[in-house]
């Protein structure tokens, strides 16, 4: 499997409850390594920009509001297969159809409070982590 990189969002609900350096340590242990990392509170224009993709769905109005409702915590994961590990980490969207030991069936509420943000291709995930973060932010070990 390749090196790659894939960006994360702890979402308002998750940095609410104070997970996370839980949530961080779920990637660490499993062999994913910070290579950025910022908090933020999102803008309006900002959290509509990253979803733009999901613009014409019908809950695109909720997810930018919930995404501008507090700070999240943003970072840049670095390891083999980095985007399909996190996502297993992750687990399924809707926190009901997560699987027991995921992030979101442990921190998530619903399907749109739902802990955490992952890429979903390394395609992605490059356009994602220059969304957020400048070349030199980046810090490769
Ligand atoms: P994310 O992009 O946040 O990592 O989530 P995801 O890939 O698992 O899900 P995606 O399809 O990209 O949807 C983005 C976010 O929109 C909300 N959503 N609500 N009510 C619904 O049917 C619905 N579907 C998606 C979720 O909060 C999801 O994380
Ligand atoms: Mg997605």
């Amino acid at each position: 499997m390749a090196l790659e990189r894939t960006l994360s969002i702890i979402k308002p609900d998750a940095v609410a409850k104070n997970a996370i350096g839980a949530i961080l340590s779920r990637f660490e242990g499993a062999g994913l390594k910070i290579v950025a990392a910022k908090m933020k509170h999102l803008s309006r224009a900002e959290a509509e920009g990253f979803y733009a993709v999901h613009r014409e769905r019908p809950f695109f109005g909720a997810l930018v509001e919930f995404m501008i409702s507090g700070p999240v915590m943003i970072q840049a994961l670095e390891g083999e297969g980095a985007v399909l590990r996190n996502r297993e980490l992750m687990g399924a969207t809707d926190p009901k159809k997560a699987d027991k030991g995921t992030i979101r069936a442990d921190f998530a509420d619903s399907i749109d409070a739902n802990a955490v943000h992952g890429s979903d291709s390394a395609e992605n995930a490059a356009i994602e982590i220059a969304y957020f973060f400048a070349a030199t932010e980046l810090c490769p070990r």
